[in-house]
């Protein structure tokens, strides 16, 4: 068979030839109609029968891998694909540096594969959960469909981590793959592995900012995996970025139309201070101080998943070759990391200060560095939507102290700026750094449905292009098909 094609004569569409490896298909049949039954429950509610504008994946040709059409959830066509095998690779990275990736588990790290596994498989629908009442307020059909594009790709994603646990893992792969379906998203019984994916996403604005910071995490810690020696998961998150890429697309230009919209109300009015809120909340818009919150808040969130700045968990998924560092191949040095050092931002004797720590055991610090310069370069570029319309406002990425829950300033308070306050300072302030109540409340007053093609809620710009080059008023929802 054609990798690069895709296979639909099977129930579940893949280009890993799963006609001719028989348990496994039987086992993902299996476990098929229990994921519809959560699709059911848990995905987008009170859409499931819209017919939805939606790519799908045909191939894993960069140049041409998905097709759009409209498509009733349910029936999208959620697969196994996986990107082609380079032939030859070689593990780039850890102790088994040279040596050519492994086509099987490797029994010796077969405990800690299947670990990251999970917590990777574990995110996807997680974040399904979290924004399935999002349809019923979205700000126009373009964002709608983009909100459910999101979802079934990471439907889809789930279905990539299922396909390794139930091929490579045998019984205890197959008890993993069931266990994804069981947790929730916010449950106080059986919740989702992570930290932010329990938090709820209340509004559009909340969809953005986990789209463009949970999300990149997402890009990062699957560029990371993407290294892997195990060649199976290396292919299956090559794939998975392509899809990802749209849904950070999603989130920077969801903020980047929110801020621009706002900045034209403010000057329409002639409203020159961006802290004049109640003036500016009146022309229904969010003020730019209330997105800094917001923005504070998501970052500070999806830090905590990179996991402890000095871990030993992550020195030893690097070691043992499972977990390479963003952009591995391209980084000029041993690949090992035997004698190489990174500096790492603790709290010394009451101060925050920069420390060399074996650049082993500071692998997760480093991902979270390259994550804050990618968050970066996006704050550039919606500074520069501010700036072009000549309001006074620059939004900036917290300190990584900031509001953190995992990790080495969890047990104290840092503000926004990087300077350790105590517990009364901190609570006096806590109210200018993150969302409160009525900030929410005055959000979530602002999301009003709007069905109309090529109309959008007051709060939000229209997009510059449509998706799949569509025109303005196209219709990327037929709600009542
Ligand atoms: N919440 O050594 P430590 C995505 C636990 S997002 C709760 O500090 P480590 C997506 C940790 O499990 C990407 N617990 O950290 C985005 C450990 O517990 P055990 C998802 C946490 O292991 C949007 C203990 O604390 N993929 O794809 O070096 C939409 C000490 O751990 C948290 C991955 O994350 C937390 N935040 O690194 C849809 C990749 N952080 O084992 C999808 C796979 C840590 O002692 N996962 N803990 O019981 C990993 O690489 C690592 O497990 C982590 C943690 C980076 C998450």
């Amino acid at each position: 068979m054609d990798i690069e094609s895709v296979d639909y004569s099977t129930k579940i569409p893949n280009n890993v030839n799963l006609v001719e490896d028989r348990q496994v298909l039987r086992a993902l049949e299996s476990w098929h109609p229990g994921y519809i039954d959560w699709w059911m429950d848990m995905g987008p509610e009170g859409f499931q029968q819209a017919l939805v504008y939606l790519r799908t994946a045909v191939s894993v040709d960069p140049k041409g891998w998905a097709k759009f059409d409209y498509v009733k959830m349910p029936e999208y066509r959620w697969g196994i694909l996986l990107a082609p095998k380079e032939e030859g690779r070689k593990i780039p990275f850890g102790h088994h540096f040279g040596e050519p990736a492994w086509q099987d588990v490797p029994g010796e790290y077969r405990a800690m594969l299947r670990r990251l596994v999970v917590i990777q498989g574990d995110t996807e629908p997680a974040s399904v959960e979290q924004q399935r009442h999002l349809g019923k307020t979205a700000p126009s059909l373009y964002d709608l469909r983009n909100v459910f594009q999101v979802n079934v790709e990471e439907g889809r994603h789930l279905w990539a981590m299922v396909y390794i646990l139930q091929k490579y893992f045998g019984r205890d792969g197959r008890e993993e793959a069931g266990e994804l379906l069981q947790r929730r998203s916010g449950s106080a019984d059986k919740p989702r592995m992570l930290g932010a994916f329990n938090e709820a996403t209340p509004d559009w604005l909340s969809f953005y900012m986990f789209t463009f910071f949970t999300d990149r995490d997402g890009k990062m810690q699957l560029e990371s995996l993407a290294q892997s020696g195990f060649d199976p998961l290396s292919r299956t998150c090559r794939f998975m970025l392509t899809e990802e890429a749209h849904h950070m697309f999603v989130g920077e230009t969801g903020v980047g139309r929110t801020i621009q919209r706002t900045c034209e109300a403010m000057r329409a009015a002639g409203i020159e201070d961006p802290h004049d809120i109640d003036r500016i909340r009146n022309l229904g818009v969010i003020d730019l101080p209330t997105i800094q919150k917001k923005l504070n808040l998501h970052y500070s969130l999806s830090l905590d998943l990179f996991g402890s700045e000095v871990s030993t968990n992550a020195a030893n998924a690097f070691n043992a070759s499972l977990k390479g560092r963003f952009q591995e191949t391209k980084i000029d040095d041993d690949h090992r990391l035997e004698h190489a050092t990174y500096p790492v931002l603790k709290l010394v004797n009451g101060e925050i200060k920069r420390v060399d720590e074996p650049a082993l055991t500071a692998v997760n610090m480093r991902l979270r560095d390259d994550y804050t310069d990618d968050c970066q370069r996006g704050l550039d570029r919606w500074n520069k939507v501010i700036g072009k319309t000549g309001v006074n406002f620059k939004l900036e990425l917290p300190h990584v102290g900031f509001h953190r829950q995992i990790g080495e300033f969890k047990d104290v308070k840092v503000s926004p700026a990087g300077v350790l306050l105590d517990d009364s300072a901190w609570s006096r302030a806590i109210g200018k750094w993150l969302p409160s109540k009525d900030d929410g409340e005055f959000i979530v007053s602002l999301m009003k449905p709007v069905s109309e093609p090529g109309q959008y809620a007051d709060w939000i710009s229209p997009p510059r292009l449509g998706i799949d080059n569509k025109p303005g008023d196209f219709e990327y929802v037929k709600i009542a098909a």
